[in-house]
C-alpha cells in the first residue's frame, strides 16, 4: 500500500524541478542548478548569400535560388528579394509575379555542404556540444566551456566575427538558457545581428510571442491551436495541462513547458541523422487512390528538398497511413541502389500506396520516410516536420 504512493515521489528528480522553476522565474536562479548557456547560430539566407558572395553581378539584387521554371520552387531567398514577400518553399511562379526582376540561380549543394563543415569547425573551436539543425544552423552549449571573463554574448559575437571573416557570410545568433529561446532569439535581429533572452525575460518574452513561431509548432499544430482559441504564448500557458494531453497527447509536456520559457532538453552533440521524413494531417480523410497519390506528391517535394539539401540519398522508403480510427498502417521497400531522383522515391512510394486501395476507412494521414543513407553521415538523427499548409 504504501509503495503505491511512493512510487510516483521516487520518479520526481528534485534537482530538474528546481531548475524548471528557477527557469521560469519562480525561484531565484541562484538557487537553482547553474543555468545554461546555450547559442543558436543561423546563416543569414543562406543558398543566396552563398551565390551573392560568389557571382558579385547578383549583389544587392532580389536572387533567388532554384528554379524559375514551372512547378520549380525557391529553396532560398536573399534579402531584396523579401522585399517583395518572396521566401523560401515558394512556388517560383508566385515569387516572380511578386517579384518580376527576381534573378534565379541554380542551386550548388556542395559548396553549401563545404561552408556547413567550414563553420561546424569554427563551432568546435568554442566547444565540443555541437548539435546542428540543418546545414547553416546550430545549437551550441557553451555551459561549461567559456574563456575565463568571457559571456556567451561574447562567445557569440566572436563565433560570427570568425564566420564572417573565414567564409564571407554573414550570421546570426541567439543567446539564452534554453534550446528553444535561444533559436527563437537568433531570429530576432536578423540579419547579421544577436539577441539575448535571459532567465528573467524568458517567461515574458514568450507570453507576447505568436504560437505558429515557436520551433516544434508547425502549421497544422499551430491552426489547431487556433480553433481552440489558442494564439499567443499567453494563451497556451493558461491552457491546463489536462486539456493540451487531450488535445495534444505526447506533445502535451514540451507546450506546457515551452508556454512557461522552460526547456531541458541537452544539446546533443554528434547525433547521426538516421532518416529525413515528412507527413501530413488532412482536413478531410482521403477516400481515392487519385486523391491521396496527389497528396504524397506534395509530401515526396517536401522530404526530396531535405534530402537534397543534406546531401543524403536513402535505398529505403516507408509509407505511413493513418486510417480515420486512427489505425497506422506502414510499409517500407529497400532498394538496392540509392534513390537518386524525387521520381524515384515518388514511384516507389505509389508502389507502396496503390495495394493498400480500395481503402478499409478514409485516410486522414500520409507520412514518407526516406531511410538507409548511403552518404557522409550528417549530423542530428531523425528529422521530421509538418508540411506548410
Ligand atoms: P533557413 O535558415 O531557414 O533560411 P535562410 O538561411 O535562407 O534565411 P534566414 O536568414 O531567415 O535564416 O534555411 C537555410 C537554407 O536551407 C536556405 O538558405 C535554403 C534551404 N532551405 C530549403 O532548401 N527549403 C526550405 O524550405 C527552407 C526553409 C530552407
Ligand atoms: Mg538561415
Ligand atoms: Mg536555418
Amino acid at each position: 500500500m504504501v509503495y503505491r504512493w511512493q512510487r510516483p515521489i521516487y520518479k520526481i528528480n528534485p534537482t530538474r524541478i528546481w531548475t524548471a522553476l528557477a527557469q521560469a522565474g519562480m525561484v531565484a536562479a541562484e538557487s537553482a542548478e547553474p543555468m545554461r548557456k546555450i547559442i543558436h547560430i543561423d546563416m543569414d539566407a543562406f543558398f543566396a548569400s552563398v551565390e551573392q558572395r560568389d557571382t558579385p553581378a547578383l549583389r544587392g539584387k532580389p536572387v533567388a535560388v532554384g528554379y524559375g521554371r514551372e512547378r520549380g520552387v525557391v529553396a532560398a531567398a536573399s534579402y531584396e528579394a523579401r522585399k517583395f514577400g518572396v521566401h523560401s518553399a515558394m512556388p517560383s511562379v508566385t515569387a516572380l509575379r511578386k517579384c518580376p526582376d527576381l534573378i534565379f540561380a541554380a542551386p550548388r549543394f556542395e559548396v553549401y555542404r563545404a561552408v556547413s563543415q567550414q563553420i561546424h569547425a569554427i563551432f568546435a573551436q568554442f566547444t565540443p556540444l555541437i548539435e546542428p539543425l540543418s546545414l547553416d544552423e546550430a545549437y551550441l552549449d557553451v555551459t561549461d566551456h567559456l574563456a575565463e571573463g568571457v559571456t556567451a554574448t561574447e562567445t557569440a559575437q566572436a563565433i560570427r566575427t570568425l564566420i564572417c571573416s573565414q567564409t564571407d557570410l554573414t550570421a546570426s545568433a541567439g543567446v539564452s538558457y534554453n534550446k528553444f529561446l535561444a533559436k527563437l532569439a537568433s531570429g530576432q535581429n536578423k540579419p547579421d545581428g544577436q539577441f539575448v533572452i535571459t532567465p528573467k525575460q524568458g517567461p515574458a518574452f514568450v507570453e507576447n510571442l505568436a504560437v505558429s513561431k515557436f520551433h516544434g509548432v508547425g502549421p497544422a499544430t499551430a491552426s489547431k491551436m487556433r480553433r481552440l482559441g489558442i494564439e499567443t504564448g499567453r494563451d497556451l500557458k493558461a491552457c491546463p495541462a489536462e486539456s493540451l494531453k487531450i488535445h495534444f497527447g505526447k506533445a502535451a509536456s514540451y507546450y506546457y513547458a515551452i508556454a512557461r520559457g522552460v526547456d531541458e532538453r541537452p544539446v546533443r552533440a554528434d547525433r547521426e541523422r538516421k532518416s529525413i521524413g515528412a507527413e501530413k494531417t488532412f482536413l478531410e480523410d482521403l477516400v481515392t487512390l487519385e486523391a491521396a497519390t496527389a497528396m504524397l506528391s506534395s509530401i515526396i517535394d517536401k522530404v526530396w528538398r531535405h534530402c537534397e539539401t543534406a546531401r543524403l540519398f536513402g535505398r529505403s522508403v516507408t509509407l505511413k497511413v493513418k486510417y480515420a480510427d486512427f489505425q497506422i498502417v506502414t510499409r517500407s521497400h529497400t532498394g538496392v541502389a540509392p534513390l537518386a531522383s524525387r521520381d524515384e522515391v515518388e514511384r516507389q512510394a505509389l508502389a507502396l500506396l496503390a495495394p493498400l486501395f480500395p481503402a478499409r476507412l478514409g485516410i486522414r494521414l500520409l507520412g514518407v520516410t526516406v531511410s538507409g543513407f548511403e552518404l557522409a553521415p550528417a549530423q542530428a538523427d531523425q528529422l521530421s516536420f509538418e508540411l506548410k499548409d
